[in-house]
């Protein structure tokens, strides 16, 4: 329990037994009056409640993945056993010493990307610590740097006013008592201890929270793990929560990112859901946050292809438009820094941030569902729009609402044309003020804009293929949230994704015998992995290849001579890691889009 700074009047006569006496007693106070407040489901409820409510008004945080394996330049855990024999990755902390850290820098680069807190990797699936922990004998402190990582960042983040969360990675690969080992836990221990291990990860979670805290979030990982049990999980919830009541502890304690299973039954324990590398399905009754990348790799890189500002910025949109947080991941060099490229892309989110950004923090994500149109927020009596795709030259088309429209703005420049009706509301600004990544419009509504219910908006393509029954080979983890149906589905938030396969089919039915004049396929800019690939057309008794490509992209379009098709279907020939698309879509000899609330 870290004690609060205990001050008292003493006069000269008061004699030092006395004194630890008075320290003893008060402390005993403390720490008993905090175990009864965290016994009370109500006060530990609120302690929560009110601790997830200053979260999501953060809405953006900065992810670090670092540690020895940058030395590297391969993945954190994964790494071991595999591009790099275990006995020499363990040993890379002997020659760990990262000059350039800085602490402050760090921080203040997470300050300009607009960031309001940051998690930090204290310890991998490696089992390394980047702290001098007395619980384990492979640590920070053990590293020609010796320096306390973890409490340089915690002291940073203070001082620089954002929320300093720990990372802790459940799962550990190199302890002769976790039930797995490396490489990648693909091997079972064949004498494990996991009560031991529990205690290991009692032990070094609760000296995070006496030594560093109070912490934001205490954000574990390897929920997928079988060693692992809900059981474990939810009495490690428990556990910390009497330590630091208002501590916020994510779903990976427990098992599943989701608060609910597949089969629809609860997960366990969990204060938030994690989605990762993807933006979590809108929800505003679970807290969730995605984490997601920067480039492709958590852990440092040294050709790391980063995603384009662009997507960054849609991203983070997307995420509070949808009520969730956004945990942006960088890995640091070696020597400690953070890669200038990365540095970089981080100041120009920041900037955009800066100037439109008003939206994004302290909001609530809708009313207006995400989708291919954009996304929405609102915080009191104001909607924002951040309109990144117009159905052409037209205005957008929204839902109507429940409230009046007393007053709109253009917060990204030009002027905003919006007109509210019963068949809906139209929203435009003049095409050379329509920001590329995102243009702002704030709504003035005449009651909370929170009250608005919820609605999707859809800009239709045209596309023959949208909603009809999707088919594929392979889809990521058999996780619906990338089965087939996410590529015809005309929002480009979601998309099909497969296992790590060099080839596979996506297959649409049309239903009917079809006239197709037009293909276009889009692949997410952050995944173009297909180099090879046909589109083929089934005319009811056999198929016929109707085009050819290599590499596909964010926008694929080709005319054919039109073609009479009951089913359409994309082959991959050959990728780079599992192919990925956000739309597979087909029209007649022209395509409209159109919008309809
Ligand atoms: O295996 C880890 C991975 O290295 C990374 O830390 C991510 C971050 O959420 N979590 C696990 C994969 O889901």
């Amino acid at each position: 329990m870290r004690l609060n700074r205990i001050t008292f009047a003493i006069t000269p006569a008061a004699s030092a037994r006395g004194l630890i006496l008075a320290i003893a007693l008060s402390a005993f106070a403390a720490w008993g009056s905090s175990l009864a407040r965290a016994d009370d489901p109500s006060v530990t409820d609120a302690a929560t409640a009110d601790a997830i409510k200053h979260w999501q008004d953060l809405r953006f945080g900065l992810f670090v993945h670092w540690g020895p394996v940058s030395l590297k330049g391969t993945e954190a855990g994964w790494s071991r056993g595999s591009e790099v024999p275990a006995e020499e990755y363990d040993a890379l902390y002997k020659q760990f010493n990262p000059t350039e850290f800085n602490a402050d820098r760090w921080v203040a680069i997470a300050k300009s990307a607009g960031m309001r807190y940051l998690v930090f990797t204290t310890k991998h699936h490696d089992g390394f610590c980047m702290w001098p922990t007395k619980a384990a004998d492979y640590h920070i402190g053990q590293s020609p740097f010796r320096r306390d990582v973890v409490g340089e960042l915690a002291a940073a983040c203070r001082r620089g006013g954002i929320q300093f969360s720990t990372y802790y990675s459940i799962p550990d690969w190199r302890s002769p008592n976790y039930g797995l080992l490396s490489p990648g836990g693909s091997v079972k221990n064949p004498t494990p201890n996991m009560p031991r291990h529990f205690e290991l990860v009692k032990n070094q979670t609760r000296e995070l929270l006496e030594n560093y805290g109070p912490l934001g979030v205490m954000w574990f990982d390897g929920d997928w793990e079988e060693p692992w049990t809900a059981k474990n999980g939810d009495e490690l919830y428990g556990y910390l929560k009497t330590i630091q009541p208002s501590l916020i502890i994510n779903n990976r304690v427990s098992k599943g990112r989701l608060s609910t299973n597949a089969d629809g039954s609860p997960a366990g324990k969990g204060d938030f859901d994690t989605p990762e590398q993807h933006v979590g399905d809108f929800d505003r009754s679970q807290p969730w946050e995605s984490c997601i990348t920067i480039g492709e790799r958590w852990s440092w890189k040294t050709d790391e292809k980063l995603k384009s500002l662009k997507s960054c910025l849609q991203t983070l949109l997307y995420t509070v438009g949808g009520d969730g947080n956004l945990l942006l991941n960088v890995g640091p060099m070696p020597n400690g820094e953070i890669e200038p490229r990365q540095a970089s892309r981080l100041r120009e989110m920041g900037a955009w941030l800066a100037k439109y950004g008003e939206g994004v923090y302290g909001s609530r994500g809708g009313p207006f569902k995400p989708g291919d149109w954009g996304a929405s927020t609102c915080k009191g009596d104001k909607i924002y729009l951040f309109v990144m795709d117009w159905p052409g030259v037209g205005p957008l088309t929204l839902p109507a609402i429940n409230q009046q429209i007393v007053g709109y703005r253009s917060l990204s420049g030009g002027e905003a044309n919006v007109t509210a009706a019963p068949s809906g509301i139209t929203v435009d600004v003049s095409r050379e003020h329509r920001d590329p990544i995102a243009t702002v419009i704030e709504l003035t509504v005449s009651g909370q804009a929170f009250d608005v219910p919820p609605s999707p908006v859809t800009l239709r393509s045209g596309s023959l293929a949208f909603g009809r029954r999707a088919t594929a080979s392979n889809v990521f983890a058999q996780m619906s949230e990338y089965d087939a149906s996410r590529a015809v589905d005309d929002d480009r938030s979601t998309r099909w994704a497969t296992d790590d396969v060099a080839t596979a089919w996506l297959e649409v039915d049309l239903g009917e015998l079809t006239t197709i004049g037009r293909i276009e396929i889009e692949e997410p800019e952050e995944f173009r992995r297909v180099e090879s690939f046909q589109v083929q057309s089934y005319d009811g008794r056999q198929w016929h290849v109707l085009l050819e490509g290599e590499a596909i992209g964010p926008q694929w379009t080709r005319e054919v001579p039109p073609v009479e098709a009951s089913r359409v279907r994309l082959i991959v020939l050959r990728s780079k890691g599992g192919p990925t698309i956000d739309e597979f879509r087909m029209f007649g000899s022209q395509g409209e889009t159109e919008t309809t609330p």
